[in-house]
């Protein structure tokens, strides 16, 4: 393997940047379920939650006539059950070393966010449980309530209309954050390392993306298995592995190791337990807030208001959230 990832480590060593698109095989390692890998993904597993077809969880126009089988399943995927792999890790450290154009991710788990990449960074292409709004009058709720409401396993709903509230992810159905086709047309012809890991490369538009790469971009795929075209240009490489075995391989490679090491063990501690994925969310709620010019004046004003404050933090508290 070593000498299958030399032109990666060469890359690296003259300071060309990596633009990353990434996907649910990144995440499975922190024990979050892929969606297609046999047995263990999440659409062998959608049985108990009786939907028509698997993609049905996340549809949009389902969604609207049955949100209960999301939200089970949102009660599981939820932030703060997890904590960042070895490889969202090493996705902080080619920030830090000054080698990260930009990742772009299908996962909806924040991951890359925990493990300490800044926002400027991140495209989550399907969006994130970081925000969540109204599906009618479009009000927003806070990560906070949302969750609450979750884990007292009711459909979150609107306190002003009664709509579904349905967290800032794309479903089936709708069109992706302006922000993914912004970033990729000023990304897309500067791309010189690519690499994909961790994706079936089935899901449209992002699927396409490593494909529209210039013929010039070296192009590496980190997976379990080949998906789309990778390997079919000459200069491209395919290690077929475990994408957290990659990370420790090239942070070895490229002196490295101590530091994955060392992250990967705080971030095991951080999150384990502990408020720290609360706070987390909640900086980066008021971040997208401020970008988009909402004033915090009151960040819960527009949220449920069914629960008194305090009784709301103490509830927080009781569930460990
Ligand atoms: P997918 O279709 O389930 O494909 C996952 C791919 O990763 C497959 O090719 C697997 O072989 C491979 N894989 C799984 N585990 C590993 C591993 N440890 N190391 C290396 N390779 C691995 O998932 P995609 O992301 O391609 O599908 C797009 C969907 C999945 C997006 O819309 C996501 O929102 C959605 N999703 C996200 C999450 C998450 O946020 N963590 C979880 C489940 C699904």
């Amino acid at each position: 393997m070593e000498s299958k990832l030399a032109p990666l480590v060469d890359a690296l060593k003259s300071k060309k940047k990596v633009c990353l698109f990434t996907g649910a095989g990144v995440s499975t390692g922190a024990g979050i379920p892929d969606f297609r890998s046999p047995d263990t993904g999440l659409y062998s597993n959608l049985a108990k939650l009786n939907l028509p077809y698997a993609e049905a969880v996340f549809d949009i126009d389902f969604f609207k006539e049955n949100p209960k089988p999301f939200y089970t399943l949102a009660e599981e995927l939820f932030p703060g059950n997890y904590a960042p792999t070895k490889f969202h890790y090493l996705v902080r450290i080619l920030q830090e070393q000054n080698l990260l154009k930009r990742v772009y991710t299908q996962n909806i788990d924040i991951l890359d966010r925990l493990a300490g990449v800044k926002d400027n960074f991140i495209i989550e292409a399907h969006g994130s449980f970081a925000t969540s709004r109204c599906i009618h009058c479009k009000k927003e709720v806070s990560i906070k309530k949302l969750k609450v409401m979750i884990k007292e396993k009711k459909v979150p709903t609107c306190a002003h209309c009664k709509g579904y509230i349905k967290p800032d992810i794309t479903f089936y159905g709708e069109g992706l954050p302006s922000k993914f086709f912004e970033t990729w047309d000023k990304d897309r012809d500067d791309v010189e390392v690519a690499l994909v890991s961790g994706t079936s490369l089935t899901v449209y538009p992002f699927a396409s993306l490593p494909s529209s790469l210039d013929k010039t971009c070296l192009r590496v795929l980190a997976n379990r298995e080949k998906v789309g075209d990778l390997g079919r240009r000459k200069k491209d490489i395919v290690v077929l592995l475990d994408c957290d075995e990659f990370a420790e391989t090239l942070a070895d490679l490229l002196g490295w190791k101590d530091d994955l090491e060392k992250y990967y063990k705080e971030g095991q501690k951080k999150y384990g337990k502990s408020h720290a994925v609360e706070d987390e969310l909640e900086k980066i709620d008021e971040k997208l807030k401020r970008e988009a010019g909402v004033e915090k004046v009151d960040k819960d004003r527009s949220a449920d208001h069914s629960e008194d404050e305090e009784g709301l933090d103490e509830l927080i508290n009781k569930l460990k959230i």
